[in-house]
């Protein structure tokens, strides 16, 4: 069984003027299926062929570089994907919205803490809202494509939502001002995926 790269649920050019849609031929096209690719091929015949992703992530050996890096990639990637939608923004709802105002005090408070953990990630990697069993959420980063899946990484929750900080993912259109490509990712978050994912997640 191998990893197989999920379809865009969208076009190409579907979230502009936010993320342009050369940057997103070339990062779902050429970064995420490299990673899918290099995944399978780090996978193949050992123990870990015929895991989920998940279970993968949960039990890394944070040693084995080909596949924290290319597993990291395939989930991050798949997520990231799923929590943008043209019809995107606005603030969530719900049980999340709730969660949200706990923590952060508002969504404006969860803004300003999401933007500052992309921000200030040095280098590449992702940010991230996370749900802790019980139903808090929590906001943190981890470097190139470690995520809080695996193990010691980032507040060590389940991923709900996340942001690609890395270069690839805004340079083309925004070349070294990622606080503007932050604030812009605000206008497409899906949040039904997001709430979705936090009432698995919780
Ligand atoms: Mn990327």
């Amino acid at each position: 069984m191998s990893f197989e790269l999920p379809a865009l649920p969208y076009a190409h050019d579907a979230l502009e003027p936010h993320i342009d849609a050369r940057t997103m031929e070339i990062h779902h096209g050429k970064h995420h299926a490299g990673y899918t690719s290099k995944l399978n091929a780090a996978i193949e015949g050992t123990d870990l062929d015929g895991k989920t992703i998940e279970d993968i992530l949960k039990n890394l050996d944070m040693n084995n570089g080909a596949v924290r890096n290319n597993g990291g990639g395939f989930y991050n990637h798949r997520l990231f994907w799923e929590v943008m939608s043209p019809n995107g923004g606005g603030a969530p709802s719900g049980a999340l919205a709730d969660a949200i105002n706990e923590a952060y005090g508002s969504y404006e408070g969860f803004k300003d803490a999401f933007a500052a953990a992309a921000g200030t990630r040095f280098g590449s990697g992702w940010a991230w809202l996370c749900a802790h069993p019980g139903g808090k959420v929590e906001v943190c980063s981890s470097p190139n494509q470690d995520n809080p899946l695996m193990p010691g990484v980032g507040c060590g929750g389940t991923p709900i939502l996340g942001i690609d900080v890395w270069e690839h993912a805004y340079y083309l259109n925004y070349q070294n001002r990622r606080p503007d490509y932050v604030q812009a990712f605000f206008n497409v978050i899906n949040w039904d995926q997001v709430s979705k994912n936090y009432e698995a997640a919780k």
